[in-house]
């Protein structure tokens, strides 16, 4: 008989597990990667709370003496697997890196919101076990580092990426004019990466040398924060979820009987920087702002419609109506990473169409959030039947849900046990 989907997906989760944390999939992504965690925590808790505590424990013990949470931990036992790894990374050099070997980067900051959601499901289990308590006090210090040292310059409110990777969506054409300004590195890098996903769905040697020029860059001012900044953008994904995350701490913050009042604010001042700051008014989506040249990005990408997560999100009507115009579910079935309408559209190419499981996952919940069931409904398949029916693969083609890049990603398998049960 069939196993179910949900059993197919635990097979994943299981497969994928190493121990301390599951990796993102065997073969392209070997190591612990920050988001990641975060997504597959929030799909373990419905199988196993104790396990999705340990997921979000393994990837907390790496925290930086600055509050960052890096954007992957190292097996160092995998270092050829996967590059940039640890040796060019080199944390343990650096006197503020963390006690695991890890990149100097960051992710976007879903994490409260998933220790939130664990917590939720075992309550008791978490409390016992000093999860609630020790998660938020660490997470406090991890969104301190992001208020102090990822300050906009432009809105104090908000906070920049400095790398592609940084936003959890590399490709994305909202970088293309921001890089096209850094030089390419000289170093010759390796790509294991290709021995894993087709050529046509990873970024191609150009941006490669990009990433590695400000990787590069990066390390050698020891990854601190202050000085120049040639990559520098507000992007609106990683701002909706710090601010979804900052309402999750008031909750965690209130649950261990403290005043929840400043992460509060701290939620609703985000709100509002981004309705003023990366708005984009004829586009009718929120963009990443530009710090360099202080230009809103022309693009309409997911990135811009994750703010729909925030409660009272002003322009929440405008930005459904383009949710569901040609740009996304007008032309496709699920929502593409990227403008299906727009000339640099690409189905197949990472986060220039495809349609990514944890980016549908998250406007699921939102228009589940708002009320929307009709849009909602039309996303529930990906996760219900699609998932399994293509061996929970990184991204679909949005069209018609046509696997592309690598398959049994955990993210995958651990958001469609979140929608099924
Ligand atoms: C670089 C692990 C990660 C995800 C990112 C996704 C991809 C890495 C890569 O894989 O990025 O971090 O090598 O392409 O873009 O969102 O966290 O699954």
């Amino acid at each position: 008989m069939a196993s179910s989907p949900v059993d197919a997906a635990r097979a994943i989760l299981e497969t994928n597990w190493t121990g301390g944390h599951t990796v993102p999939a065997t073969g392209l992504y070997p190591h612990q990667w920050s988001w990641d965690s975060a997504f597959i925590a929030i799909g373990l808790r419905r199988l196993d709370p104790v396990r999705a505590r340990t997921e979000l424990g393994s990837l907390f013990a790496a925290q930086w003496s600055d509050g960052r949470l890096p954007q992957i931990v190292y097996d160092p036992s995998r270092d050829d697997d996967y590059a940039p790894g640890d040796a060019f990374w080199r944390s343990r050099e650096l006197p503020e890196a963390g006690p695991l070997p890890s990149s100097g980067l960051i992710q976007p900051p879903n994490h409260a919101w998933a220790a939130w959601l664990v917590h939720e499901a075992d309550p008791v289990g978490s409390e016992a076990s000093g999860f609630l308590a020790s998660a938020y006090s660490l997470l406090v210090r991890w969104h301190d580092y992001l208020a102090e040292r990822r300050r906009s310059r432009r809105d104090r409110r908000l906070v920049v990426i400095r790398h592609p990777w940084e936003a959890g969506t590399d490709n994305s054409p909202l970088w293309d004019a921001a890089l096209a300004r850094i030089p390419a590195s000289s170093t010759s890098i390796p790509r294991p990466d290709l021995d894993h996903a087709g050529l046509g769905e990873r970024p191609g040697a150009r941006e490669y040398a990009k990433y590695y020029w400000l990787a590069e860059r990066y390390r050698a001012g020891g990854c601190r924060d202050g000085g120049d900044r040639p990559f520098a953008l507000a992007c609106p994904q990683f701002n909706a979820l710090l601010a979804v995350s900052e309402l999750a701490l008031a909750r965690m913050a209130e649950e261990l009987g403290r005043d929840g009042s400043e992460h509060r604010r701290r939620g609703r001042e985000i709100a509002e920087a981004l309705d003023e700051t990366l708005w984009h008014e004829e586009l009718g989506i929120f963009t990443a702002r530009d710090e360099v040249d202080d230009e809103l990005v022309p693009r309409r990408t997911v990135n811009g419609l994750i703010p729909l997560l925030l409660p009272g999100i002003s322009h929440a009507e405008r930005l459904t109506d383009t949710l569901a115009g040609p740009a996304f579910l007008g032309s496709c079935r699920f929502v593409p990473s990227s403008d299906a309408s727009a000339p640099e559209f690409d189905p197949a190419l990472y986060w220039r169409g495809p349609a990514w499981f944890n980016t549908n996952w998250m406007l699921l919940r939102a228009l589940w959030g708002a009320g929307c069931e009709d849009l909602a409904e039309r996303l529930v398949p990906l996760f219900t039947e699609v998932a399994a029916e293509v061996g929970f693969p990184e991204y679909v083609d949005p069209r018609d849900g046509t696997p592309r890049g690598t398959r049994s990603f955990s993210w995958t398998a651990a958001l469609a046990v979140d929608v099924i049960m």
